[in-house]
C-alpha cells in the first residue's frame, strides 16, 4: 500500500524536532538482549509525549554488524536481529498514525563486504559487478597510494587472487561503491525509490560527502585537520550525483538531512537552500576538543556561530545536534556531569536556527560509560587504535583510557528508561550503565523547548543574531522577539546590556530573572526572554 504522499510545504521541517534512535540499544522486545523494531513500536507513545516530529532510525538493514549496521549486505531487507519487514511496516504505520514521520539512514558510500555485489566483484577482474567497487593494480607490499581510512588503517585492502586492491574509507569490510559507474548509480536510485514508495518520509544521508573520489594519483599535501581526507571529501563531480538524488527526493516529497563532513559553512547553503540537494545538513565541526580532552566551549561556540551566520546569509538550513551515535554523551563532553549543565546545553542548541535532533538518552541525561576493558567497547576503529597504543608501550589501562576518552561507544550503551528496563535478558548486547537515574527535569525541559519551537514562528523561522560574541562561555542570541542567554560554564558570567533596552519578560529560566542592564549569570544558567510588547 503506497501511502498518499502530500507534497511537503518547503519549510514545514523548519518547525520539526527530530529524535535519533539507535535501535540496537533502544528497547529489546523479545528478551535476546538486543534492541529491535518491536521495541521501538512499544516506545512510540513515549516519543509522541515528548512532542518530537520526525524519527531518524539508524540502520536496521541486513548487516554483519562490523560497523554498527553501517556495513549493509542487503539494502532492502531488515536484519533478523531487529525483526521482520512486517514489523518495519507496522512501525511505519504506527508512526504515521501518531502524526510523526520516519526517516531512514541512507548508507550509499559503501556496502558490507558480504553484500552479493562484492561477493561477485571479488571473483574476477571482468566480473559484472567488479566496477560497482573501486579496484586498482597493487602488490602485497605496494598499495595504489598512501591514502588512509577514517578508521586509522590504509584505505586499500589487497586481494591476491586478482592482484588488485579495493578502496574503503572506513573498515576493510566496507568497500566503497564506484559512483562513477552509471549502472551502480541506477541500482542505488532504484533502492531509494523502493523505500520512498514503501512510505518512509525521507533519509539521513550517511557519509554523503565522500561518494566522489579524486584520481588515485592525487597527492595529500597536509596531515592537519581534514587534510588526510581531501581526496574523498566533497570532491568536484559529486554535484552530478547529488543532483540526481535531489530529483528523486523532490519527486517523492522526501525530507533529507545530509551528514556532509568536509562541506564548509560557506558552501553548505548551496547544499541546503531552496535549490539545494537536501533539506538540511549535519556539520561535523562543532565538537572542538581542548587539550584536556574535554570540549572547548569557546571553540564549540565559534563554530556554531559561523554555521548559523553563514547558513542564514546563504539561505541554507542546519540540522542541530549535541549528541549522536558517533560521539560521547554531551553531559560529560560539554557539561560537567550535572543536570544543570545538561539543561543549559539543551537550551543553548535547541533554539538555534535549524532543525534540532535529540539523540536517544540525551533527554534523560545519560552519561559516558566507565569502560574497564577494550572488550566492552564495540566501535571498530578502537581495536586498531588500542593495539597500536599497547605496541607503543602504553599499559592496558592507559591505552583503554585514551581510546575510550571520547569514543562513540559511550552513546551506544542501552537506554536507561525511567520506568522500564531495556531488556529482560541477563546480559544485553553491550555493557549497560549501572545506578543511573533518569533526570526527568531535563526531559521536562526538552518537552518545553520542543513546544516553544512548535508554537513560536520566531524560533522555527526567525532571524538569529548573536550577542556577547567574544564571551568565552556565554552563548547568547536573539530569535526575532526572543532573547536566549546561556552560561555554559561553572563560572559566573557578568553581562552588560546597552541602556534603555526594550522590556522583556522571562518565559523559561534556570531561575526567575528580570532582564537588567547589568546581569550576573549563575554557573550553568539559562534564561529565555520574550519582548514584553510582542
Ligand atoms: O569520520 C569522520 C571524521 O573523522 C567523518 O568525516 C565521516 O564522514 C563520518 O564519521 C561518517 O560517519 C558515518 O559513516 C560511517 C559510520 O561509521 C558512522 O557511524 C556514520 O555516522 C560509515 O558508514
Ligand atoms: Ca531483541
Amino acid at each position: 500500500m503506497t501511502l498518499e504522499r502530500e507534497k511537503m510545504k518547503t519549510t514545514e521541517f523548519h518547525k520539526w524536532v527530530g529524535y535519533q534512535i539507535y535501535p540496537k540499544s533502544f528497547k529489546d522486545s523479545n528478551g535476546d538482549g538486543i534492541g529491535d523494531l518491536r521495541g521501538v513500536i512499544e516506545k512510540l507513545p513515549y516519543l509522541k509525549s515528548l512532542g518530537v516530529d520526525v524519527l531518524w532510525l539508524n540502520p536496521v538493514y541486513a548487516s554483519p554488524q562490523v560497523d554498527g549496521g553501517y556495513d549493509i549486505s542487503d539494502f532492502c531487507a531488515i536484519d533478523p536481529m531487529f525483526g521482520t519487514m512486517a514489523d518495519f511496516k507496522e512501525l511505519l504505520e504506527k508512526v504515521h498514525a501518531l502524526g510523526m514521520k520516519l526517516i531512514m539512514d541512507l548508507v550509499v558510500n559503501h556496502t558490507s563486504d558480504q553484500h552479493p555485489w562484492f561477493i561477485e566483484a571479488q571473483k574476477s577482474r571482468d566480473n559484472k559487478y567488479r566496477d560497482y567497487y573501486l579496484w586498482a593494480d597493487a602488490t602485497e607490499d605496494a598499495l595504489p597510494n598512501n591514502w588512509r581510512s577514517f578508521f586509522g588503517i590504509p584505505a586499500w585492502t589487497y586481494q591476491a587472487a586478482t592482484k588488485q586492491a579495493y578502496f574503503h574509507v572506513f573498515a576493510s569490510q566496507q568497500p566503497d561503491l564506484n559512483w562513477k559507474n552509471p549502472a551502480l548509480r541506477e541500482e542505488i536510485y532504484a533502492m531509494i525509490r523502493w523505500w520512498l514508495t514503501l512510505g518512509i518520509d525521507g533519509f539521513r544521508l550517511d557519509a554523503i560527502s565522500h561518494i566522489q573520489k579524486a584520481p588515485w594519483d592525487f597527492k595529500i599535501t597536509s596531515l592537519k585537520g581534514n587534510g588526510p581526507w581531501q581526496p574523498f571529501m566533497n570532491v568536484a563531480g559529486i554535484e552530478h550525483y547529488l543532483s540526481d538524488l535531489r530529483a528523486i527526493f523532490e519527486a517523492n516529497g522526501a525530507f533529507t538531512v545530509g551528514e556532509a563532513s568536509g562541506v564548509t559553512s560557506d558552501k553548505a547553503s548551496a547544499w541546503t537552500d531552496d535549490d539545494g540537494y537536501m533539506d538540511a545538513i549535519f556539520e561535523l565541526e562543532h565538537r572542538v576538543i581542548a587539550p584536556n580532552g574535554h570540549a572547548s566551549i569557546s571553540g564549540y561556540k565559534k563554530v556554531i556561530m559561523r554555521w548559523q551566520q553563514d547558513l542564514q546569509a546563504g539561505g541554507g538550513w542546519n540540522a542541530l545536534y549535541l549528541e549522536n551515535h558517533d560521539g560521547p554523551r554531551s553531559i560529560d563532553l560539554y557539561g560537567d556531569g550535572t543536570v544543570a549543565s545538561a539543561k543549559a546545553l539543551a537550551v543553548s542548541f535547541m533554539l538555534l536556527r535549524g532543525t534540532p535532533f535529540i539523540y536517544q538518552g540525551q533527554e534523560l541525561g545519560m552519561p559516558n560509560f566507565p569502560f574497564q576493558t577494550i572488550e566492552e567497547t564495540t566501535a571498530p576503529e578502537n581495536q586498531a587504535a588500542y593495539e597500536k597504543l599497547i605496541l607503543s608501550g602504553l599499559t592496558e589501562k592507559e591505552a583503554l583510557d585514551k581510546v575510550t576518552k571520547n569514543s562513540r561507544d559511550h552513546s551506544r550503551t542501552p537506554m536507561k528508561w525511567p520506568d522500564d528496563t531495556f531488556t529482560t535478558a541477563d546480559r544485553p548486547w553491550m555493557v549497560e550503565l549501572q545506578d543511573f537515574t533518569a533526570k526527568l527535569e531535563l526531559t521536562e525541559l526538552y518537552r518545553a523547548l520542543i513546544a516553544l519551537r512548535h508554537d513560536e514562528p520566531a524560533i522555527s523561522d526567525g532571524a538569529i543574531d548573536f550577542l556577547f560574541t567574544t564571551h568565552p562561555q556565554v552563548l547568547a542570541y536573539t530569535r526575532d522577539d526572543f532573547l536566549i542567554l546561556t552560561n555554559l560554564s561553572t563560572k559566573k558570567a557578568h553581562l552588560s546590556f546597552p541602556p534603555n533596552m526594550v522590556k522583556y519578560k522571562q518565559v523559561l529560566g534556570s531561575t526567575r530573572r528580570q532582564l537588567t542592564e547589568n546581569m550576573t549569570l549563575d554557573a550553568w544558567s539559562y534564561h529565555v526572554f520574550q519582548r514584553a510588547d510582542s
